[in-house]
This record gives C-alpha cells, structure tokens and sequence, in this order.
C-alpha cells in the first residue's frame, strides 16, 4: 500500500547535511522524531506533532532517493537538494518551497593550471561527474562537446591524475576545490534544499499537506 492510501503524512529526507539542517525546521512547525534522527539505526521515525495533526512519520533516505520514493508515491512529501531533483529523470511532484537551506552551487571546475579552462574552450572535453544528466546538459547548451565519465563521489581527484579534464560539483565553502589546486570555471545552478509533495497526495490529503506546506513556508519565511 502506497503512503497515500495509508492514514497520516509520510516525509521522506534526504539522509547527511540536508537532516542535520531540515531537523530544527520541522521542529518548529512542531514535528520532532521521538528518536533522534542524527543518532538512530532506524529508516522509518514516528514524530510527535502538535495536537490536531494526523500522525507524521519520517522517513530517512539516500539523497538520490527521495525522487522515486515522491514519484512513487511511497512517501507525500519529501526533502531533498535541487541537485538531486535537477538530475532525477522525472518530475512527477510538485516543489511548493524553497526551504533555503543545505545552499551551494553547481559549478564546473578545472585544475587552477589548466591554461584552457575557459568553459568555452573549444575541442572536446572530458568531464568527470555524478551529475551526469546536468553535466550533459550543460555543456550542451554551450555547445562543448563533452564526454561524460560517472563517478560516484570525491570527483576532485579526476582532474588531478588525469581521468578528466573537467569536474561538475557542488561547491559550497570552496575549500575542497582549493585544497585540490581547482577552481570553479563555470557557474551551472544556484542549490538549497526543496519541498516536494506527491501529485496524488496533493489530492487525496489536501488539508492535511497544504497545513504542512503553509506552516513550513511560514517558517522559512520568518527566518530570512
Ligand atoms: O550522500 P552523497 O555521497 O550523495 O553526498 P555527500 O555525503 O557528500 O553529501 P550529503 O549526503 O551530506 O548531502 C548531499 C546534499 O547536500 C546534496 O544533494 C546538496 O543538495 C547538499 N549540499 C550542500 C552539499 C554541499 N552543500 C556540499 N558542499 N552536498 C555536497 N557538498 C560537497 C561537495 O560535493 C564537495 O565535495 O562538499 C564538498 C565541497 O564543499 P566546500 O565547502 O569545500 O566547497
Ligand atoms: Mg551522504
């Protein structure tokens, strides 16, 4: 049975910085896990809410997951960078909010000696990324061509032993980039964290997510 047949709202959230950071705003808007999510083993996290909600459970996920949980309609509403949603190979939800927060930047980078680094650099390049769909994008649309080597994370070695003359990242302090001689070369996308909410709970629990949507956005908007 999906999470839209069953009673209450089912969150799911993207497990690493984005909990860490979305745990105090729902806690605000007056849901808290009776486990403390930071510490837990546990997947699935019944949460107290305020007196007149329907019971809320979260559910702890792998980034790249909340997508197919939303689409499947597994969970109602979800959390997860736009980094994540921008690569997913769906739309199928809607993203009500910006919940301003997890924020970093897609870039392109190359090694700081790299005397071509231009993004528009013409030939060809290989880019080394897990970003493979906005990569292809990318440099689509500057008209690059681009071939595109997956990697599954530290993408900042690529350009060092030279398995890519590109890397498409997420940056955030710039610290990593510098530590490893790279520097960003492009601009791609502004990230942060979103709300996304099932289609078919958008329907069949109306009252229920808008009063989650609006009390969230009420929040965030309090805070900037
Ligand atoms: O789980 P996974 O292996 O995919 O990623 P992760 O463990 O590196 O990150 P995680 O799970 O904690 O969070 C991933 C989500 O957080 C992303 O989908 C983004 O929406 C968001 N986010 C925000 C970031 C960063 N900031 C960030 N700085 N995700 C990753 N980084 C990494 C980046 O990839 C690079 O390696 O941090 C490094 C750069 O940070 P600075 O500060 O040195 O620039
Ligand atoms: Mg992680």
């Amino acid at each position: 049975m999906t999470a839209s047949a069953e009673e209450g709202l089912t969150v799911a959230v993207a497990k690493g910085r984005i909990l860490d950071e979305a745990i105090p705003l729902l806690g605000d808007i007056g849901i808290r896990a009776r486990e403390d999510p930071l510490r837990t083993r546990k997947l699935i996290l019944e949460a107290d809410v305020a007196p007149g909600w329907p019971p809320v459970r979260l559910v702890l996920l792998r980034a790249q997951d909340v997508p197919t949980y939303l689409e499947y309609g597994a969970a109602d509403a979800g959390i997860a960078g736009r980094d994540v949603l921008l690569e997913y190979p769906g739309e199928e939800w809607y993203e009500p909010l910006d919940l301003g927060i997890a924020r970093c930047r897609l870039v392109v980078a190359a090694r700081e000696d790299d005397p071509r680094a231009q993004a528009t650099a013409p030939g060809s390049v290989r880019v080394a990324t897990k970003f493979e769909r906005i990569a292809r994008r990318h440099f689509a649309k500057s008209g690059v061509r681009a071939e595109i080597v997956k990697l599954y994370g530290s993408m900042e070695l690529a350009p060092l032993v030279g398995l890519a003359d590109r890397i498409v990242d997420l940056v955030a302090t710039g610290n990593t980039l510098r530590a490893n001689g790279l520097r960003a070369v492009e601009d791609i996308a502004d990230v942060s964290a979103r709300l996304i909410v099932n289609k078919a709970s958008m329907k069949m629990k109306a009252s229920v997510v808008k009063e989650f949507v609006a009390k969230l956005r009420e929040r965030v908007e309090a805070s900037r």
